[in-house]
């Protein structure tokens, strides 16, 4: 029901938080490397097919100069979650720009750098397809229930 793409293998160790949120909530999803200018081709294709293939929400990540959102979101009409990847040089702020000034038109629903981005683009994804799915609906107010009371029993 999810897409999660990311343009290197080095984006998983964040991304798993991603793919792991989306496992708390029973949301099967698939995860590949592609590559906005690595694998142009073979990025274009997977992301023409995700509907076909009963795909709903699409999270793409990527770090730099980080056009894979934008490029996915230009082949469908799948929602498209951005998550820009901390990067080296430039803390991730490159990465934010990249994925977040799309041109009106072709929209990218961005989220935070880094993890904490990684695990919203995969409640956002829970959201949207909540919106059409009660059972969903049900655990992401129990999640929610679960996170406030945790915050409330801290202790310092
Ligand atoms: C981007 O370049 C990737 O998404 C990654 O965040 C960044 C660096 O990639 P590697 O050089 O580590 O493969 O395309």
């Amino acid at each position: 029901m999810v897409a999660v793409i990311m343009g290197s293998k080095s984006d998983w160790d964040v991304m798993k938080h991603c793919c792991d949120m989306l496992t708390q909530f029973g949301v099967p999803h698939e995860k590949r490397v592609l590559s906005a200018h690595r694998t142009p081709h073979a990025t274009a294709e997977f992301i023409s097919g995700a509907a076909s293939r009963g795909v709903k929400v699409i999270i793409a990540a990527a770090g730099g100069a980080a056009h894979l959102a934008g490029v996915a979101a230009a082949h469908t009409l799948l929602p498209v979650l951005g998550v820009p990847m901390e990067s080296a040089s430039l803390k991730g702020m490159d990465s934010l720009l990249s994925t977040v000034q799309m041109p009106g038109g072709i929209p990218v629903g961005t989220l935070a750098i880094g993890k904490p981005g990684a695990t919203n683009a995969a409640l956002l994804a829970v959201a949207i397809l909540a919106t059409s799915d009660t059972t969903l609906l049900e655990k992401l107010k129990q999640f929610r229930a679960d996170q406030t009371a945790k915050i409330l029993a801290e202790t310092l």
